[in-house]
């Protein structure tokens, strides 16, 4: 049958990303749910992941990646998320801001403007299709803000101007996280901090903010895709509220293939 068949067509391969993306183990957690044996979600990266899905599209050839919005990919191709009967990659999902402990004290203009950042899908998008084309993460950052100033106001509203001092951002290297690390970065250079954001694994992150090895984290994805690492260490973190509401995780594939649903992956 035509179901059958496109399992077979994609080698029984979901094509992932790094394993310690909340949506890897969602996708795992799928194929134990909806009894989809023999199935495989392959570890790779966001930029693997992202160039399969691309060089798929030019061929016009079967391929499931584990997808995510906002994602610079929905943009500039017609793709579809497979519905979810069984809810295991959650509803929506909101982006938040985690700071160490104790950076309200040491650098509490940093900590405002952390608490301030809040955008809008289409804000990141911008960001990340401007990288996707080619521009570097600084740069593509760089315009975003210049471009935005009434919004880049409101997060540094009241907030003086600093001479030095040095913020660790703690970040994975996933199109959305480099887009928001790279803005909230310009956004505190500007203000007289030497900012690095240094690129890890997604346990590493939460682990670094956690120790305080690292000031920020602007990646976490709650309720569903993160809620281990949340509850891991959700008491030696402070949470800075929402930076974005209405994103969302799932099975994605290009339109032109015919299959809608999850289901649709059982023989
Ligand atoms: N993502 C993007 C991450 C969070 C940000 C959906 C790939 C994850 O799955 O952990």
């Amino acid at each position: 049958d035509t179901a059958g068949s496109v399992g077979e067509a994609v080698d029984y391969t979901i094509t992932g990303i790094d394993p310690g993306a909340g949506i890897m183990e969602a996708a795992n957690q799928t194929l134990e749910d909806y009894e989809l044996e023999g199935w495989e979600v392959q570890t790779s990266s966001d930029a693997a992941m992202t160039s399969a899905l691309e060089s798929a599209i030019e061929n016009e050839e079967p391929i499931i990646v584990t997808g995510w919005n906002p994602h610079w990919k929905f943009v500039v191709h017609d793709l579809k998320y497979l519905d979810d009967p069984k809810g295991t990659f959650g509803g929506e999902e909101d982006i938040y801001t985690f700071v160490r402990l104790g950076l309200e004290e040491d650098a509490p203009e940093a900590y405002q403007v952390l608490k301030n950042f809040h955008w809008e899908s289409s804000d990141m998008e911008t960001v990340m299709l401007e990288i996707s084309e080619g521009a570097s993460p600084e740069e593509a950052a760089r315009n975003w803000v210049d471009e935005n100033q009434d919004l880049v106001n409101e997060w540094t509203e009241g907030v003086e101007e600093v001479d030095g001092g040095d913020i660790t951002i703690a970040m994975v290297a996933w199109d959305s996280t480099i887009a928001s690390t790279n803005v909230v970065k310009t956004v505190l250079e500007d203000l007289g901090y030497n900012v690095q954001a240094n690129s890890m694994e997604a346990p590493i992150m939460y682990g670094a903010v956690a120790e305080g090895e690292a000031d920020a984290l602007l990646a976490g994805w709650l309720p569903l895709t993160h809620e281990q690492y949340y509850n891991e260490y959700k008491d030696q973190m402070e949470q800075l509220g929402p930076s974005l509401e209405g994103a969302k995780i799932g099975l994605v594939v290009p339109e032109y293939m015919d299959i809608d649903s999850i289901e649709d992956l059982k023989e």
